[in-house]
Parts: structure tokens; C-alpha cells; sequence
């Protein structure tokens, strides 16, 4: 067991205490000065602890697509990142701005090497541990099951035991809609049955199973987030398994005509990654009562169709859509109910497809570098 770092020396406590009410006092006159001002939120967060622990989030796979957001979210809201990354799938670009921060660090190391993440857990000394790094397509977990047993169940065993022998007490995990298989009634809630119909999604559910174990024998609380359909700046469209938004929106780019695989009334729950990315950080720093595990999702359909007429609207006079046979193993519908996350972490959407989508096709990032207010259980921890 490492040694969890306590005060031992009354002068450092001192000092950590007199930051502490300065910051507050500066915080609470900043925001009598100038009332509503959301940059009052950030300047001034109390991103001390008592416990001797620096305000820092572990976050594995943080090169990666929705890695990268949740580094950049966390940075913005005045948290310090250690990023672990091994570079399979994710990008260095995608740190481009986090690498300016000096409160990012980032590791090369792989997941599965048990000593490497035991120690560098035990020396980040992270509040929590956000575990995005996977084997993310469904395709490639057909086709190399021993793999995503390694990186999608294996890891997360890794992982976990690395963060609960460094005494790190919230675990957030990157869950998926693909846990819940084929199902009829819409939205999905979480408590339906599970029926994953690929190895990923499998994978996926008995790791969430594997965490809340910790989560129930030790002192940990576990945040399973299942994500929905994904979509954003820095998502690679290259593979044809790559999210349909990021091709759609390479090939209306390049004036080429669009697949729809079946008759594209097919309908998913679209969710922009930089709501996913605040997710991530109200999972990790916000107050949670106990382990959970919910939908992050808008709760609001969309289909084929609709996804081609919004980029239309981008590009007039665009190239027919082509059609072709449905995947095999395509689910018709899938969106997700978003009332749970409102209880647990409070959590909801607040970016539509539209404005998703305009970000993308504009390529104008969206302004969410600002901090989130503060929200309950923020001074709480
Ligand atoms: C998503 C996730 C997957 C898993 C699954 C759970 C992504 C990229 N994949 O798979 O990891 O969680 O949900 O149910 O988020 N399509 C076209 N033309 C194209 C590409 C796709 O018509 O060029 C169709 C595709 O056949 C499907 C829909 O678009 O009906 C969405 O496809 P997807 O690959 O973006 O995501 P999905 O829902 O299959």
C-alpha cells in the first residue's frame, strides 16, 4: 500500500491554510464586486484540499478524441492533468493546446503495464482518475477479440487496482451505449437488460461490473458513463467504422456523395463531445453520492436523413447520397434517456446536432473554454 501523504509538518499546514481563506476572502469579494461573473468561478476556485493532495485529474487515453476534450475542459476549469497516453490510436496534435499549459503533464506508457501505471498513479496522487484510454472501434473487437480483452477489460483492472492502492477515492470510466444491445423501446433506460451483441460491448459491461466491485469493497466511488454517439472536432474519420458525423462531414467537405448504409431512417443519440468533456469533469471533482452508472446522451433522435439535410443546409447544391445494404449487426434506434445523469452528477446536454455540426463545418471552436460555474459539492470536496 503506498503511503498516503498526511501533514506532518504544522508549518506547511499553516501555509496551506492561509491560502486557503486568502483565496476564499479574494473569491468572495471578487464576486460581490462583479455579481454573475462566471470568470469570478475560475480565477478564484478553491482548488485546495486539506488532505495535502494537489488538485490533480489522472486521465488515461488522453490523446485520443474524447481524451483530449477532457484534458482541455480540465485545464480550463484550473485543475493540474497528468495525461497517459501510449499512442496506439491518439494523436500529439490533439494535445496541441493542453502541451502550452504548465499544468499538463504527459506520460507514454500503455495501460496494461501493471508497475508502470501502479507507479506513476502513486506519484500523481490524483483527486481522480478519468479512464478513457480502449480499443474504441466494435469492428476491430470483432476481428481482434484477445486485443479488446487487453485494452477494454484487462486495463481497467489496471487501472482501478493502480488507483486504489494509491488511496484515489472517485474512478470515472468510459462506458458505452453498446452495453445495451438491440432494444425497441425508446429512450433507453439504464435499468433495461443487457444484451451486448459484440465482444466490445461485452467487455465494456463486465468492466463496469469489475469497477463497482471496487467501488462497494473499497474507498472508492465509481462513475460508469455510458456514452452515446460521439461527435466533434479531432474525431478521425479515416476508418469506414470511424463516427458516420466525422465521415459525413469529410466527404460534404470534399463535394463527395455520402453512404447510408440501410434505408437511413435509422436514428441515434448524438451527443458533441465537449458536453461529453464536462461530463467527465463533473463525474471526476463534482459531488456524487454513491458509484453509479448512467447515459450521457441528449435524450433527442436523430436519423440519417436528418443528419444529411443539417449538413445540406451547409452546402448547397450537394451530391445526392448514395445508398447501400445495412451493416450487418446495425441497430435501428438507439437513444438514451439523460434523466439519471441529472441526478447523479448533474449532468444534461447543452450543445444541439445544429450547433455541433456548425462548429464542425466552420471549424471555429466553440467557446467552452470558460470555467463552469460553480456548481454544488465544487468547494465541497
Ligand atoms: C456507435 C459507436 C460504437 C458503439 C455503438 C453502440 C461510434 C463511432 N460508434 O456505433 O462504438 O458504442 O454505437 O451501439 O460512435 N453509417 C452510414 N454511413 C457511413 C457511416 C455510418 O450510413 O458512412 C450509419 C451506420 O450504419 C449506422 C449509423 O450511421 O447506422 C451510425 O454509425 P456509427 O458507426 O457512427 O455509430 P454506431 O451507432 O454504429
Amino acid at each position: 500500500m503506498v503511503p498516503r501523504q498526511r501533514f506532518s509538518d504544522h508549518a506547511g499546514l499553516g501555509r496551506q491554510w492561509a491560502d486557503f481563506v486568502g483565496r476564499l476572502c479574494a473569491r468572495i469579494l471578487f464576486l460581490r464586486l462583479f455579481p454573475g461573473s462566471r470568470q469570478g468561478g475560475l480565477v478564484f476556485s478553491v482548488r485546495l484540499r486539506l488532505d495535502g493532495r494537489m488538485e490533480t485529474i489522472l486521465v488515461t487515453g488522453a490523446a485520443g478524441f474524447i481524451g483530449s476534450h477532457t484534458v482541455d475542459r480540465l485545464l480550463a476549469d484550473g485543475f493540474t492533468v497528468v495525461g497517459v497516453d501510449n499512442f496506439r490510436t491518439g494523436r500529439k496534435e490533439n494535445l496541441e493546446k493542453a502541451g502550452k499549459s504548465d499544468r499538463f503533464r504527459l506520460e507514454e506508457a500503455d495501460c496494461t503495464d501493471a508497475e508502470r501505471m501502479k507507479a506513476l498513479v502513486a506519484s500523481a496522487r490524483p483527486l481522480a482518475v478519468i479512464h478513457l484510454a480502449a480499443l474504441v472501434s466494435v469492428q476491430e473487437s470483432m476481428e481482434n477479440p484477445d486485443l479488446n480483452f487487453r485494452l477494454n477489460l484487462h486495463a481497467v483492472h489496471v487501472m482501478a487496482e493502480a488507483a486504489r492502492l494509491a488511496g484515489v477515492k472517485r474512478f470515472v470510466f468510459a462506458s458505452s451505449a453498446a452495453i445495451y444491445g438491440e432494444h425497441t423501446n425508446m429512450p433507453i433506460r439504464e435499468s433495461v437488460r443487457k444484451r451486448p451483441i459484440s465482444p466490445y460491448g461485452a467487455a465494456k459491461y463486465a468492466a463496469e461490473g469489475l469497477l463497482l466491485g471496487f467501488g462497494r469493497s473499497f474507498d472508492m466511488t465509481v462513475v460508469c458513463q455510458r456514452y452515446f454517439n460521439v461527435f466533434g472536432p479531432r474525431q478521425d474519420p479515416s476508418s469506414p467504422y470511424s463516427g458516420v458525423i466525422s465521415i459525413f462531414d469529410r466527404l460534404f467537405r470534399e463535394g463527395k456523395p455520402v453512404t447510408i448504409f440501410g434505408t437511413g431512417r435509422q436514428t441515434r443519440d448524438f451527443v458533441s463531445v465537449h458536453d461529453v468533456a464536462r461530463a467527465n469533469l463533473l463525474a471526476a471533482t463534482g459531488k456524487v453520492r454513491a458509484s453509479c452508472s448512467h447515459n450521457i446522451c441528449t435524450g433527442k433522435p436523430a436519423s440519417l436523413h436528418d443528419l444529411v439535410k443539417q449538413f445540406g443546409r451547409h452546402y448547397p447544391g450537394y451530391p445526392a447520397p448514395r445508398f447501400e445494404a445495412a451493416r450487418p449487426g446495425d441497430i435501428e434506434q438507439s437513444i438514451g434517456s439523460p434523466e439519471t445523469a441529472k441526478q447523479t452528477i448533474n449532468f444534461w446536454a447543452e450543445i444541439d446536432l445544429a450547433g455541433g455540426l456548425r462548429e464542425l463545418v466552420q471549424g471555429k471552436p466553440l467557446d467552452i473554454g470558460s470555467p463552469l460555474d460553480p456548481r454544488p459539492g465544487f468547494l465541497e470536496r
